[in-house]
């Protein structure tokens, strides 16, 4: 029922409504919760989602994300990992958003963070703009590295301004793979040891402005990730380095190792001053990874934000003196991508994940090519052999997603997010034995595949 004020008491209330103003600017730091994700044994769980909202008009200042349990601690990464998140501002009726590099997408992304759990951070003065009325989506993934099955929450922590002079910032995701749902990478491997794998987008800068916050997004192989200006004698704007967590961490002792740990930091960079630039100008990413192992899935990510400033400066002035690098915050890391061996696992009968050589059965032996069934969580046959030059195709039949990324062999590999009535092909000119799964059910899902030289 409806509480109805008399006159003399909303009299009152605009009186003391008005003794109060001007309200004071807010400062205000807001929990979101999304949950429970029940996210079984050895499992890697991806989605996208409404998303809660701070539900003020203002910026947001800062912003960090994790996974806690029901009581509010957070879970370690060695045990349930949050592999990545994403945040989307959709807008609302009548003030629609759109991605800043895929304007395709109705949807501005303007947080992630990843295995490094990088908080978003702006210089003073600085916040992305948000209204009251939008709506937000989120994109994650989660990944179980424990023999049960877990409930998690992702817990976001928002802290909005409603000051006024807040300076608003745009945000522009800059992927080496860009605008795909999935986009990731391989390097292939193989190449001398202290080699690096190279791969750069040019991206057109829409707006006049100042870069005033650069953050990165790379995987477990990584050296770097860097922002280059060629207007400006092809200078390096800002590098994003990794840092691997040492020797010791318990990331590196998940038993069976079933995927490659990122980076445990990636550093962000940020300037009150900023760095400009000019519509039309083409800035370049370049995302690189050491090319003597082979990487699956990798990616490579400038999260870069431009305060939009028609009076930017179109010199190649030097970068800032108030440009801060933001490191990591432990002891002990390594800026070299450790060696990390990975291996096939299959869930045992005492609901145990076991390293296995191989998945078990004979293998079938083809003259040219092989065409593999992917469903019911299997890869049907699970051991083939073909002739070198030899196509393997993978013809998917699950309402659900899945992958062929290679595990050990002589050349990496890793085929895209696919699901019923997807296909894929992939022609083998390496001799030698490949040892695939499904990335996202690593666990239950297994192949092998042996190249015969010719
Ligand atoms: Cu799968």
């Amino acid at each position: 029922m409806r509480r109805m004020l008399t006159t003399a008491a909303a009299a009152a209330l605009l009186a003391s409504l008005a003794l109060a103003a001007p309200a004071a600017a807010e400062r205000k730091t807001h929990t979101l919760r999304f949950g429970p994700i029940s996210v079984g044994k050895y499992a890697a769980l991806k989605r996208s989602n409404d998303s809660a909202t701070p539900g003020v008009t203002g910026s947001i200042v800062a912003m960090d994300a994790n996974l806690v349990d029901a009581d509010g601690q957070v879970v370690p990464q060695s045990q349930v990992m949050l592999h990545h998140l994403v945040y989307f501002d959709v807008g609302y009726e009548g003030a629609p958003r759109y991605d800043g590099t895929c304007p395709k997408k109705p949807a501005e992304r303007f947080y992630g963070t990843s295995e490094e759990l990088r908080p978003m951070t702006l210089p003073d003065g600085y916040g992305y703009p948000i209204d009251a009325q939008d709506r937000w989506r989120m994109a994650w993934m989660v990944m179980n590295h424990t023999s049960s099955a877990r409930k998690v929450f992702i817990e976001a922590h928002v802290t909005t301004d409603d000051a006024p002079g807040i300076a608003p910032v745009k945000p522009y995701w800059v992927s080496v793979v860009p605008c795909g749902a999935d986009p990731q990478y391989t390097v292939p491997g193989g190449r001398a040891p202290g080699t690096s794998h190279v791969k750069r987008i040019a991206w057109k800068v829409p707006l006049d402005g100042r870069i005033v916050a650069v953050g990165g997004h790379l995987h477990g192989g990584a050296r770097r990730i860097a922002l280059g200006q060629p207007r400006c004698a092809n200078r390096t704007l800002v590098t994003s380095r990794p840092t691997y967590g040492p020797p010791d961490d318990p990331l590196y002792r998940v038993r069976p190792p079933l995927h490659e740990p990122d980076p445990r930091s990636i550093s962000w960079w940020q300037s009150a001053t900023g760095v400009p630039v000019v519509a039309g100008e083409e800035l370049t990413v370049s995302s690189v990874y050491d090319a003597e192992r082979a990487h699956m899935r990798v990616m490579g990510i400038d999260h870069v934000y431009v305060a939009p400033d028609a009076a930017a400066s179109r010199d190649c002035d030097p970068v800032p003196a108030d440009a801060v690098e933001l490191g990591p915050d432990f002891e002990g890391g390594r800026a070299e991508p450790p060696p990390v061996k990975l291996t096939l696992a299959q869930l045992g009968g005492d609901g145990v994940a076991h390293p296995i050589d191989a998945p078990p059965g004979t293998t079938r032996s083809y003259e040219r090519d092989a065409s593999i069934r992917v469903g019911a969580l299997a890869f049907r046959p699970s051991r083939v052999s073909i002739p070198a030059g030899g196509r393997v195709r993978w013809r998917y039949f699950d309402p659900v997603d899945h992958d062929a990324t290679m595990v050990t062999g002589p050349q990496g590999f890793g085929a895209p997010w696919s699901r019923r009535g997807d296909s894929f092909t992939r022609r083998f000119d390496v001799p030698g034995t490949y040892r695939v799964y499904c990335s996202l059910h690593p666990a239950r899902m297994s192949q092998l595949i042996r190249v015969r030289a010719r």
